[in-house]
């Protein structure tokens, strides 16, 4: 998930060849290559259950009727370029104005068939249809604002003439013509329909949608271009159904229908007969509802639920207290998968591994949660939950590796071939795959019938643990075009040039753009929040969302009331992937929510420069042995010629400990480094380092799902020879740039205990074996599970062989004890001062400077005069050398400085060591330690605390 480049490596690219995307850059877009992955096993919406069976998982759809109406070139002689109706290369942008790259001189119409019957046969079109003038017209400004895209085109206007006929041809097959004088037909193409639906079905943007009512069950859907819109009504537990008409609302498009008090509880779909381009006739569509509340297992049909139902309500669920709210500089977040937190772990009841009912017992897991939440920790942060495809919902529909995995040798290669034979029909998948937004996953649920309940019963037992629910959404996509475009066709995905739905997200990319598809996003969001409580949300590849949809978004979630909606939405945060890239990059259709466009809003973007600069190197590095600041760059050289000369490496080095300052300021835009450069003027691979107007609005990370874990990145990157403990103390260091800078700190759940993925650089669909999370320390971190596998790794297998036969580099209890105690230390640390939450630009500014250091050091000395009841300053070094230094600070000459208590107190003797000689203020740091130091008050006083300052947090 983690840059421009990272999304295209990553689990997104699918199984297309290699394509260029853009990357970020304040200025100017520079290209870089794309590379093809293995993320979906699924595609098209089908997905293979067993070899003889398929069923459909897409946003139930099967086309019942058909009538192809042979659109496209065909007959005698080879057809002109321009002239190509199974094209959509004209673009109806409101209802008065039609975009297309067209000779202007011609004589242009939009010719509309109510059957589908326009078709191109012997260099003409048949089919008798009706037609739109259209004049030669120019673009407004409005107009070229909202389309930047199309702002080139021809602008044609519809003759005010023919006005009364536009409703009518949006429900039919449209196809823009061009003729010259003598009425030879030169150009003619299909039509894109998003904007003028936009424009015509405005007052859609405010009908009610989706299931509702008390009593009385009502059920309403959009589909503005539909001929006819029945609702299928199944009689329990039967394939019988029974079909209703539903009325149409012509202001809005708008189909609905009032029910009988006995459809509670029943299976439905909606019947949608409209004319399709993709099968160039009319066709009648069976659709799950876009507002599904419910599924059957599988998603194959919506159910009709009233959420407010006792049945779907955990005890105690009315009433939830949530933890403290959490403003986003403050926040630190564990991103966790829902099968990774007990599928593993035998202190769980068999039955309830890998499902949302782990969280409510009281097993190694949540004992370990509730444990991280008293250090500090705040966030829980969840992989996708809402229902995807990838994974079949019915325990007995799925398959799991059948070897003993764990008898294989460390660097085998059996592993991963046995997780592969059942990798589509297992249990396991990341999940990015959307087939419902607004349903919970069913593979989760003990019983997919369950869902709803078990995902409230996972939510409240988190909040009871003391921390907050994040959920990981993904609206920039849909697992196919199966889902939502039946309904209605060429609406909710992105359309590029010529009518193909961009694939630059991995598969079917969305458009929020569109008001209804935007609307669909903002009520889903809001209906997380209130129904299911969730406390924030993370949005997948966000650049590929308009910045005034997130903005919605906020304004949404910030209209909900303790008192009117049961949360205080206020308190949720959202965060998200801002990249640039693909057919929206460089604001080429719209604002996007990108990193340096959010800046002001608020909403939190993922700093990839922390992570490379604390990593080293990139993610798709050919040689994954690029070392970095937290990676042994600093004075423990690998070796590897991918280094470059020892110059090179001092050259690095120096620029990676700039962006390491520039994460710690919270990726602050214009705060001003010791260089003198502000952190917009430091250079990341061409863009500008820092981004941010406020340090809530930078997400900092050195891993997440996406990518090696830290721990297997550093296997790759530092010296082989490298002992345990000294791994360990560079994971700790490298956490430590993210736990204690400014901003949201976020955690791949276990790199506080070395997790490994057995050096698997893409797991998503790497089964419970490569995934797993190891509560037991005696069962290791997962490293030498064997080769990771080979879609996507094969390339670092020679790299990755030598190190997983090594037993050097497998931890033991004493190794991932020391780690998990640290990374405590480090979130207590955190919670113990208001210097790691400043919370705005000036406040850092004012209290953040970084003291002269030795090359592979940095200190961060934080001025807390009136701020911190207790200290006057916390200064922290991060020593990542492997020698010991001592950090002169003459400002602290005469005070009380200390070791920090936490510090004082911890359970790594080297840290202990660290030292602060008040008459001097200089401080001995040991090699591979970050030591934090405090300064009391000159003459200690008694102070009330600061309001905002929340007390030291112990372990129980
Ligand atoms: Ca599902
Ligand atoms: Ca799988």
């Amino acid at each position: 998930m983690m840059d421009g480049r990272t999304a295209l490596a990553g689990r997104r690219a699918g199984r297309r060849a290699p394509g260029r995307v853009a990357e970020i850059s304040r200025n100017h877009c520079k290209q870089v290559w794309r590379r093809p992955s293995l993320r979906y096993a699924a595609r098209a919406g089908q997905m293979v259950i067993s070899p003889s069976h398929r069923v459909n998982v897409g946003w139930r759809f099967r086309v019942i009727r058909s009538r192809p109406a042979g659109t496209g070139a065909e007959g005698a002689g080879p057809p002109r370029a321009d002239v190509d109706p199974a094209k959509a290369r004209a673009c109806w942008i409101d209802r008065d104005t039609v975009a297309w790259q067209v000779e202007p001189s011609l004589r242009h119409t939009l010719a509309f068939s109510a059957d589908g019957g326009i078709a191109l046969r012997g260099g003409e079109l048949t089919g008798d249809p009706r037609l739109i003038r259209l004049a030669p017209g120019a673009w407004s400004e409005e107009q070229r604002r909202q389309w930047p895209h199309l702002a080139s085109f021809t602008a044609l206007t519809v003759d005010p003439r023919d006005a009364g006929l536009v409703k009518g041809a949006l429900r039919a097959q449209v196809v823009a013509v061009g003729r010259d004088a003598g009425g030879t037909l030169l150009a003619a193409t299909g039509v894109q329909l998003p904007g003028v639906l936009d424009d015509v079905y405005a007052e859609a943007a405010t009908a009610w949608l989706g299931p509702a009512g008390r009593l009385i069950p009502r059920l309403a859907v959009w589909a503005p271009t539909a001929r006819t819109v029945e609702l299928a009504l199944y009689a329990p537990g039967s394939e019988r159904r029974r079909v209703h008409r539903m009325r149409r609302d012509d202001r809005t498009g708008v189909w609905s229908v009032r029910g009988r008090p006995t459809w509670w509880g029943r299976e439905y779909t909606f019947l949608v007969t409209v004319y399709s381009p993709r099968h160039g006739g009319i066709v009648t569509n069976e659709v799950t509802d876009p507002y599904s509340l419910a599924v059957a297992p599988d998603g194959v049909r919506s159910r009709l639920v009233d959420l407010d139902a006792a049945a779907l309500k955990p005890r105690g669920w009315d009433r939830l207290a949530k933890p403290a709210a959490v403003p986003q500089h403050r926040a630190s977040i564990y991103e966790l998968h829902v099968r990774d937190f007990s599928a593993s772990d035998a202190t769980v009841p068999a039955a309830l591994r890998g499902t949302y009912a782990a969280f409510r017992g009281d097993g190694a897991g949540m004992r370990e949660l509730r444990a991280l939440a008293a250090d500090g920790l705040t966030h829980v942060h969840l992989l996708p939950v809402f229902d995807f495809a990838t994974v079949p919902e019915r325990a007995a529909d799925r398959s799991e590796p059948a070897c003993d995995l764990a008898a294989f040798p460390p660097a085998s290669e059996r592993q991963q071939e046995c997780v592969a034979r059942t990798a589509a029909t297992d249990s396991y998948n990341w999940g990015y795959d959307p087939l419902h937004y607004t349903v919970p996953e069913g593979s989760y649920a003990t019983d997919p019938d369950e869902r709803t309940k078990e995902f409230r019963g996972m939510v409240a037992a988190l909040n009871r643990a003391g921390l907050r629910v994040v959920m990981d959404v993904v609206y920039n996509h849909t697992c196919s075009t199966e889902v939502l475009d039946p309904i209605v066709p060429g609406y909710y995905h992105r359309l590029l040039d010529d009518g193909t739905v961009a694939t630059s997200t991995c598969c079917a990319g969305t458009a929020p753009e569109h008001t209804m598809m935007g609307r669909l996003i903002v009520d889903s969001v809001v209906t997380w929040a209130t129904r299911y409580k969730v406390d924030g949300f993370r949005f997948d590849l966000m650049g590929h969302h308009p910045k005034a949809g997130m903005l919605a978004v906020r304004a949404a979630l910030d209209a909900l009331t303790l008192r009117e909606d049961g949360v205080d939405g206020k308190s949720i945060i959202l965060y998200g992937e801002g990249w640039n890239f693909g057919e929206v990059a460089c604001d080429a259709r719209f604002e996007q929510a990108t990193q340096a466009n959010l800046a002001g809003t608020g909403i939190g973007t993922f700093t990839d420069r922390l992570r490379d600069a604390v990593r080293g190197g990139g993610p798709f590095d050919a040689d994954p042995r690029v070392q970095g600041f937290g990676s042994g760059l600093a004075g423990a050289p690998n070796g590897a010629p991918v280094n470059g000369t020892e110059e090179e490496q001092r050259a690095r080095l120096a620029a990676c400990t700039e962006l390491v300052k520039v994460g710690l300021t919270g990726s602050l835009r214009d705060y001003v480094l010791p260089s003198g450069r502000k952190g917009c003027e430091v250079d990341y691979n061409g863009s500008p380092a820092g981004y941010t107007a406020a340090p809530g609005e930078a997400v900092a990370y050195v891993d997440a799902h996406d990518n090696e874990t830290l721990f297997d990145a550093l296997a790759y990157k530092l010296p082989q020879w490298t002992p345990m403990a000294d791994r360990v103390r560079m994971q700790v260091l490298s956490l430590a740039t993210v736990v204690l800078a400014q901003g949201t700190a976020f955690v791949l759940a276990g790199s506080e205990r070395l997790r490994s993925k057995s050096l698997d650089r893409n797991s998503y669909d790497s089964g419970d074996w490569f995934n797993r999370l190891l509560w037991d320390c005696s069962e290791g971190n997962g490293f030498g599970a064997g080769l990771p596998p080979r879609a996507g790794n094969e390339a670092a297998w020679p790299y990755a062989k030598p190190l997983l036969e090594d037993p050097g580099l497998r931890p033991g209890r004493a190794a991932v004890e020391a780690c998990r105690a640290a990374f405590g230390e480090l979130l207590r640390i955190r919670t113990s001062s208001p210097a790691f939450a400043l919370g705005s630009a000036d406040e850092v500014r004012r209290r953040l400077s970084f003291p002269g250091s030795a090359e592979g050091l940095i200190t961060m000395h934080v001025d807390t005069t009136g701020l911190d009841p207790r200290w006057t300053s916390v200064t922290v070094v991060f020593n990542a050398t492997p020698y010991a230094h001592v950090q002169a600070m003459p400002g602290l000459a005469g005070r009380a400085v200390s070791l920090h208590p936490v510090q004082q107190g911890s359970g790594d003797a080297v840290v202990r060591g660290s030292a602060a000689d008040p008459a001097t203020g200089a401080l001995s740091v040991p090699a591979r330690t970050v030591a934090v130091f405090v300064a009391a008050p000159e003459t200690p006083h008694p102070e009330t605390p600061h309001p905002e300052t929340p007390p030291l947090r112990r372990r129980p």
